[in-house]
């Protein structure tokens, strides 16, 4: 038996030599190239083309790349795992990829906080003066999305002395972090959040959830850091809230289109930071021991780590 990587936009050599090298057995194929259909059980994918993953008989498990599951969900004829005979679909979701979120975002804020995207545009003029002291405790994050990657994001930036609360489908407490729950609570959640971070997964129920409106219940003066995706953002929607100031800045990491394109807004934009979805990267030899614990699951019939719900659509 066997396992392809489906992925075409992305590049596959650093994947095949760590899970080599913890398997050299491992018989390790590549769509679209010298493809034995009937051996393929698993397929790790990103961005698939649409339908080919019911072209693989045998396949018993479907593997996000990442931890987002929505590029699987675009396709139309995703196998449902509901159904009988269908494989299952996990994703990754590993430490290395949490910590790097973390780093990402306590870095994101303090780069607002101490007003460094101020002095850098000061800068420009040999302007020299000092801002004011910025105070903490005037200055809340909210975190929409407290899973895995929201949870310790919060637990970071609370060890950076910031008071931080959480939004969430679902009410569950996460390590002592205040939180909200729900559409009743939402404009609760924002009008605290003087630092709104969107770290939702991308559903029927989140697409355009940072929109003008979601924007006016914030404090004044608000920044907006996505490392959701492009799909939670309208994106003219953020150029009018900065441009009325109502959001002093906004920092990017997701886009509707990407790469971002050169005739973007954003990238001009002098209030927008803008980075090519980088906030965390599946390291592929961090995840490989994943991977192969599942496979080794997937032959001895024993429950998949990280098994996606369908239905939630995360
Ligand atoms: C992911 C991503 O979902 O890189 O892991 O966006």
């Amino acid at each position: 038996m066997a396992i392809t990587f489906i992925c075409p936009q992305r590049d596959t050599t650093p994947w095949v030599k760590a899970l080599n090298a913890l398997d050299p057995q491992l018989d390790i194929r590549v769509w679209p190239h010298d493809h034995p259909k009937q051996a393929i059980e698993l397929a790790l994918t990103w961005a698939h083309p649409p339908g080919v993953l019911r072209e693989y008989p045998n396949l018993s498990c479907i593997c996000s790349m990442g931890a987002g599951i929505d590029h699987l969900l675009a396709d139309p004829l995703l196998p449902d795992p509901s159904l009988p005979g269908n494989p299952e679909i996990v994703r990754l979701v590993d430490r290395e990829l949490i910590r790097s979120m973390s780093e990402y975002l306590l870095l994101a804020v303090l780069y607002h906080f101490r007003q460094f995207d101020v002095y850098q545009t000061r800068k420009q003029h040999k302007d020299w003066h000092p801002l004011l002291p910025p105070e903490k405790e005037a200055c809340t994050i909210g975190i929409m999305g407290m899973g895995q990657l929201g949870g310790a994001a919060a637990i970071t930036l609370s060890a950076a002395g910031f008071n931080v609360c959480g939004w969430r489908n679902s009410p569950e407490k996460k390590q002592g972090i205040p939180s909200f729950h729900g559409r009743d609570q939402l404009d609760d959640f924002l009008s605290l959040s003087r630092i709104l971070i969107c770290l939702l997964p991308l559903t029927q129920k989140t697409r355009h959830i940072l929109n003008l409106d979601t924007f006016s219940k914030l404090p004044p003066n608000a920044y907006l850091i996505n490392v959701g995706r492009g799909g939670h953002l309208k994106e003219p929607d953020l150029l009018t809230a900065l441009d009325a100031g109502h959001l002093s800045g906004a920092c990017l990491d997701v886009f509707q289109t990407e790469p971002l394109p050169a005739d973007h807004p954003f990238w001009q934009h002098p209030k927008i930071m803008v980075t090519p979805h980088i906030s965390s990267q599946t390291d592929p030899i961090s995840v490989a021991p994943q991977i192969l614990e599942n496979l080794a699951r997937l032959r001895t019939g024993k429950p998949l780590l990280n098994r996606v719900n369908i239905k939630k659509e995360y």
